[in-house]
């Protein structure tokens, strides 16, 4: 239609004013013009969707924008066959951009395979499957040995790289210095993973990353006996998720200032490195000061692990009496400094800028660590200070605050009162999260305030959320909270406002340009599969220095799939570990 109507109208241009050669480029100038309105007015209509898969038996939501679908859709079954599915649809507009979407409800679409689901031109993969979530749960616990450090990645495939970071000449910082071990000390410190898109070693972001696996396991140990992610440790008779967390835990050991029991803040080196491979980096490396934070992060890990490994004394010989010992050391260490907060600008000689993991206020890490230590040792003393830090209410799991770890370990107590009490304000936390559901943009308790977008959001705030509703319905025995749990999937996976898959690997538009270094400088086109950005960060703490400009202010579109934006594009151990927690408790359902 439209070529016609415009040649009759460059006709008549031309009878009237031009040239034959200009007529020629005037009709080319004003069809590309039509052609390409058309072209944006078919590309404003966009369909949100899970890109990665769905169970059978679940519910099948698409969201729709752009356009009003009704007599527009079209769903092709995995035989080929096109229905006109009875479908059940919403209006909501989005309370940060004001934009109209349909929320689809495609009913009943149980067979497994691939549908095609197309509105007005444009169309989607939706994919029905028995174990939707089992290659995506997998790889990102996997993730977790391709950024081990101080060790040759050979189990890698193409990822495979040398040795870097050995951590074997590591300088005691003035700031950390003691008797034993004055400034300029050296200690070996070596293995544990890279914490990020950067490669120092914190041991409040490494402590908390185990600590939220290990809630996992404990709910799941059937799954993770069974799960096999091909590291070195795969044939050994412990499961593969244990040995993964030992690799950190033993970097985590040497921590500790064997002098008085404390823990290192973090190893650094002064400033962050450039983006070039590990066996490139050529700064020297440090343990600063000791925290009260690191010290009760680590002494709560290592009450955990020393329960969790007895029964993999085979593997690990002494490993569990030796995490006990350094727990409680580390905890009375923190019992006598309780004031002493991580505070980077004080550190010099050399001066340190690396990530801070800061935090001015340990209750909640006196809360985990004394609740582990509780379990592991029954002492009294730790019962009377887990009631004493116990939270007020419940607040899903970050590195920040560490409370719901330490709920966790009530769960199954004996001890009525506590246990009642932490049982009751988890379920409280879950009945406020699923509140907006049936009112929100994508369908799901995760996205619908301002406040659920930030640094990390995707896992402290999506994936963490995912995973209470889960343990929330098995501590109740019912299916009460699963939906939810699965819609939260289905925004992490391409059901959300800006389109994107945010694993790694998997979708299909998912992050390319991860603000990740090895991914950034290993000279494979596609980042290490399985990893969890930051995602959208209304605060935007990069954008000063980045060439691109973040596409939207819009809190949840504001992520930009450049490997310069660490503030909603870096991939981090605390992330991932949220990931590893949430898609393996989904992979359990079928
Ligand atoms: O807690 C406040 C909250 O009360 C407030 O409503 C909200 C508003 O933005 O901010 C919250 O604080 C944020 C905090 O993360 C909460 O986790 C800060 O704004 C935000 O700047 C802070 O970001 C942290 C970031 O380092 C900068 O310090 C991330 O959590 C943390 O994951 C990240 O960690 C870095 C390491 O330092 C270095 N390695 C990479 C790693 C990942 O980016
Ligand atoms: O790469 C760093 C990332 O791991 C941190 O999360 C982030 C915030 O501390 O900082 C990144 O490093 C940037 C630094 O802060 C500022 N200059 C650019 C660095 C990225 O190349």
């Amino acid at each position: 239609m439209v070529p016609k109507k415009l040649l009759i109208f460059a006709e008549q241009i031309y009878r009237m004013f031009f040239s034959g050669e200009t007529i020629m480029k005037t009709i080319i100038t004003i069809m590309a013009t039509l052609l390409t309105i058309q072209l944006q007015a078919q590309n404003n209509v966009t369909i949100r969707y899970n890109q990665v898969g769905s169970y059978p038996w679940q519910e099948k939501i698409i969201v729709v924008e752009g356009i009003n679908p009704v007599g527009k859709l079209k769903v092709t079954t995995p035989d080929g066959k096109t229905l006109k599915p009875k479908v059940k649809m919403r209006e909501a507009t989005s309370a940060f951009s004001g934009k109209k979407r349909y929320v689809i409800d495609l009913g009943n679409l149980t067979s497994t395979g691939l549908y095609q689901v197309s509105v007005d031109g444009k169309s989607c993969n939706f994919a029905v499957s028995e174990h939707p979530f089992a290659d995506i749960a997998k790889a990102s616990l996997r993730l977790f040995y391709l950024i081990r450090s101080g060790i040759v990645i050979t189990q890698g495939g193409e990822y495979n790289r040398p040795l870097g970071h050995p951590d074997t000449s590591v300088l005691v910082h003035p700031s950390a210095a003691s008797s034993l071990r004055p400034a300029g000390t050296i200690i070996s410190s070596p293995y544990g993973w890279y914490d990020a898109g950067d490669y120092n070693k914190y041991v409040v972001n490494s402590a908390f990353s185990i600590g939220l696996m290990f809630a996992a396991y404990e709910q799941l140990p059937h799954y993770f006996a069974h799960l096999r992610t091909n590291i070195p440790e795969s044939d050994n008779n412990t499961p593969d998720l244990l040995d993964e967390m030992m690799f950190n835990l033993q970097w985590l050991l040497t921590m500790q200032d064997p002098m008085d029991g404390g823990v290192y803040h973090k190893l650094t080196t002064p400033n962050f490195e450039g983006f070039v491979m590990p066996s490139d980096c050529k700064q020297l490396r440090y343990v600063v000061t000791k925290s009260v934070t690191a010290s009760l992060d680590f002494a709560a890990v290592m009450a955990d692990a020393a329960r969790l490994f007895e029964s993999y004394q085979k593997d690990y010989p002494g490993f569990s009496a030796i995490a006990a010992a350094a727990s409680e050391r580390a905890y009375r260490w923190a019992k006598e400094h309780p004031t002493a907060f991580y505070h980077q600008n004080e550190l010099k000689d050399p001066a340190v800028t690396t990530g801070t993991y800061g935090d001015g206020n340990a209750r909640d890490e006196f809360f985990w660590a004394s609740s582990a230590l509780y379990r592991l040792t029954g002492r009294q003393h730790y019962l009377d200070d887990a009631r004493q830090y116990q939270p007020e209410r419940f607040t899903a799991p970050s590195w920040g605050n560490v409370a719901s770890l330490g709920s966790f370990e009530w769960m199954k107590s004996e001890n009525e009162e506590l246990g009642i009490n932490l049982r009751n304000q988890l379920i409280a936390y879950c009945d406020e999260a699923i509140k907006p559901v049936t009112s929100s943009c994508f369908q799901s308790p995760f996205g619908n305030k301002a406040q659920d977008f930030g640094w990390g959001c995707l896992a402290e705030k999506c994936c963490c959320q995912g995973f209470v509703l889960l343990y929330a319905d098995k501590l109740l025995g019912t299916t009460k909270y699963q939906p939810n749990a699965l819609q939260n999937a289905d925004y992490l996976l391409g059901r959300n406002a800006t389109g994107y898959c945010y694993v790694t690997g998997f979708g299909e538009k998912s992050p390319m340009h991860p603000h990740h270094r090895i991914s950034a400088s290993d000279g494979i086109e596609k980042p290490f599969p399985g990893m969890l950005v930051g995602g959208p960060n209304p605060g935007q703490q990069d954008k000063r220095e980045m060439k691109a400009k973040y596409p939207s202010d819009y809190p949840d579109e504001s992520y930009i799939d450049d490997a310069a934006s660490y503030a909603s594009n870096e991939v981090a151990i605390n992330w991932n570990a949220s990931l590893v927690a949430f898609l393996c408790w989904l992979d359990t359902l079928h």
